[in-house]
Order: structure tokens, then C-alpha cells, then sequence
């Protein structure tokens, strides 16, 4: 049985829900006003991500996102501005420190984080180490080949990895009924020999048991678990997505559900604990925190375009010094 959270536990979860809204809320003013060049906001994704941190062991353990777990980095306590730094510019450069971390660079080929998380465990065990690896995936990230190579290794060597899949019903314009044959992504691990669950993405209590428990077990030996959370995309996929074109807001009002962080809100002040004053103090310290974050993003000094032909190949395809040299053309006009 995993333990209840304490008070204090809960508090910051509660704190973290609503910085995680905030910032993503922000994130996308920001780049409507050109502060960031581009987004994923995860909104919807609150308790499932904030649930998942709280399961995990920061400092043992080690996170293998795709692009829209910015809740999980924030509630794992790491470095914000340099992880918003990299949004600013290219993503996957700048001050931000995986090792540091435990959290990889936000990776955008999908499913490819799987096979990532993998080898990770695979180090772990081959090196008589404790840590889990969680290995975040989406609905339609589950098509990939790459996942399932990922799961069916997991699987064959038993390792240490939790897979988180965020179902959130959506990948870019495409429904999951267009993509998960049979209905159940929890049910497909039964095919690589561990447990798969599904569980309620928009209760982060729910969402903190289901991953404790994985993570235990991973670290008792006993191998992976494939955790499908269930939720909903309440956003655009990202900041250049409309998703007025798939989808109507009769349809997201249908099926949108319950929104994880009034939920949690409700939670924590029917059980006593968070009260008004709390609810204040953490709004208005949220307030600060936006405010110092968008001052660091709007001062922070542009990157060059050449960056864009270095630390890719050892030497550059033909291909690409006729890039590069059609940029610094266009770069001296
Ligand atoms: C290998 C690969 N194929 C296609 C894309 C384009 N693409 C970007 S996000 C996305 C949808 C992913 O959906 P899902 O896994 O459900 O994650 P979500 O965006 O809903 O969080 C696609 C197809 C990509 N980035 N990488
Ligand atoms: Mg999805």
C-alpha cells in the first residue's frame, strides 16, 4: 500500500498544479507576443504530471520527457530558467543540465525518448544502481515503433522503467479511436509480459499512488509497469496549432471533463488542507515567479543562426554548407 501524502506534501502539490497552469497560460501570451518562438502548453496535463513527480525519487531516479511535461520538471525542482531558456532559443542547448536534472531535453521525435529510458535502465542494473526511469508518452506516441521496441525490451530484461502515457486523447488533429486499435493502451503491456493499469490522469492523488507503486516495484527488481493516464487535451497541441479545424467547442466541453487543477483546488480545501489565505499566498507568489521568469526570457541575449550547422555531424554534408552558406548570405543582406 502506498502512503498517503502529508499535509505538507499536499501543499506543494497544490503549489505546483497552480504554478504549472500559470506558466503554461503565460507561456502562450508569450509567444503571441514574440518573447518565445513556440510552445506546447500542457494544460489538462496538470495532476497526471504534478501526480507523476510526486512518485518518483528526483534525486535517484531520472525523467525521459517528450515535449509537454513541463509540470513534471517543475515540481521536480528543476531549474526553470535554464529549461525556459532553451524554449527561447533552440530547445536543447544553453544553461539547462540534464545530469543535474534527472530530466532529459525536451525530445520531439515521438516515441524515440522510449528506447532513451530503456538503455538508461539497462545502465542502472548493469551497473548494480537503484534508479526507475520514467519514460513519458503520448496516445498517439504509442503507434511508434520505438515504444514498442522500447516496452518489449523493458519487458524481456526485466528494468527498472515506469512508462507514463498521457492519453490525452489527441495527437495533433488525430483521435485516439483513429489510432488505438481495441480501445485500451494499459492493455497492450499484457502483450510484453508486465502490468499496464489505467488511471484517472485528472486525480493527482490517483496519479501519485499508481506511479509510487511502479516505481517500487521497479526498484524491488520486479521490472516495468506501463501506466496509461487518463486525460485530456484542453489546449492546441502547440502554439502553431488551431485546433478550431478538428475539433468544435461543443466537442471540447463534452468531452473535456472535470479540469484537474479546480479539482484538486476543491480536494484540498474540502479536506482542510489549503484554506483562502493559502489559495492567496500562492496566487500572488506565482504572480512573482511569472514576472522573474519573463524578465529572464526577454533579457536573455539572442543565439547566433550559425549554431544551427555545429554539433550535428563531425563534418558537414554537402547539403549543408550550401545551407550554411545561403544563411550567411541571407545573414549579410
Ligand atoms: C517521429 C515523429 N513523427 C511525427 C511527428 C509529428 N508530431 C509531432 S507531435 C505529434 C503527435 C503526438 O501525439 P501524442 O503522442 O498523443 O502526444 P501529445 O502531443 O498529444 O501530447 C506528431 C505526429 C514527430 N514529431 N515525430
Ligand atoms: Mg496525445
Amino acid at each position: 500500500m502506498v502512503s498517503e501524502p502529508t499535509r505538507e506534501q499536499e501543499r506543494e502539490m497544490y503549489r505546483c498544479v497552480v504554478r504549472a497552469r500559470a506558466l503554461d497560460v503565460e507561456l502562450v501570451r508569450w509567444h503571441r507576443q514574440g518573447i518565445i518562438p513556440g510552445f506546447p502548453p500542457s494544460i489538462g496535463h496538470e495532476a497526471t504530471q504534478i501526480g507523476a513527480a510526486a512518485g518518483i525519487d528526483a534525486t535517484r531516479d531520472f525523467v525521459f520527457p517528450m515535449y509537454r511535461e513541463l509540470g513534471i520538471a517543475l515540481a521536480m525542482g528543476v531549474d526553470m530558467l535554464a529549461y525556459l531558456g532553451n524554449h527561447n532559443s533552440d530547445w536543447n542547448g544553453g544553461s539547462f543540465d540534464p545530469v543535474a536534472s534527472h530530466f532529459t531535453p525536451i525530445q520531439s521525435v515521438v516515441g524515440s525518448n522510449g528506447p532513451h529510458a530503456v538503455g538508461w535502465a539497462l545502465g542502472q542494473k548493469i551497473d548494480g544502481l537503484d534508479g526507475v526511469a520514467l519514460a513519458c508518452i503520448g496516445d498517439g506516441g504509442t503507434s511508434q515503433g520505438d515504444t514498442h521496441e522500447a516496452m518489449n525490451f523493458a519487458g524481456v530484461w526485466n528494468l527498472p522503467v515506469v512508462f507514463l502515457v498521457s492519453n490525452n486523447q489527441w495527437a495533433i488533429s488525430v483521435p485516439v479511436a483513429k489510432q488505438v486499435a481495441g480501445g485500451s493502451i494499459a492493455a497492450r503491456a499484457a502483450g510484453y509480459g508486465f502490468p499496464g493499469l489505467a488511471v484517472d490522469g485528472n486525480d493527482v492523488l490517483a496519479v501519485r499512488a499508481a506511479v509510487t507503486e511502479a516505481v517500487e516495484r521497479a526498484r524491488r527488481g520486479e521490472g516495468p509497469t506501463l501506466i496509461e493516464s487518463k486525460i485530456y487535451r484542453r489546449g492546441p497541441h502547440a502554439t502553431s496549432d488551431d485546433p478550431g479545424r478538428y475539433r468544435t467547442l461543443d466537442d471540447e466541453r463534452r468531452d473535456a471533463g472535470e479540469d484537474p487543477v479546480v479539482r484538486y483546488r476543491s480536494s484540498v480545501l474540502e479536506r482542510g488542507v489549503i484554506d483562502e489565505s493559502f489559495i492567496a499566498e500562492v496566487d500572488s507568489e506565482a504572480a512573482l515567479w511569472l514576472e522573474d521568469i519573463r524578465t529572464y526570457l526577454t533579457t536573455l541575449p539572442k543565439r547566433g543562426g550559425e549554431e544551427l550547422f555545429v554539433n550535428v555531424y563531425a563534418e558537414l554534408t554537402d547539403d549543408l554548407v550550401q545551407q550554411r552558406a545561403a544563411w550567411e548570405e541571407s545573414a549579410r543582406s
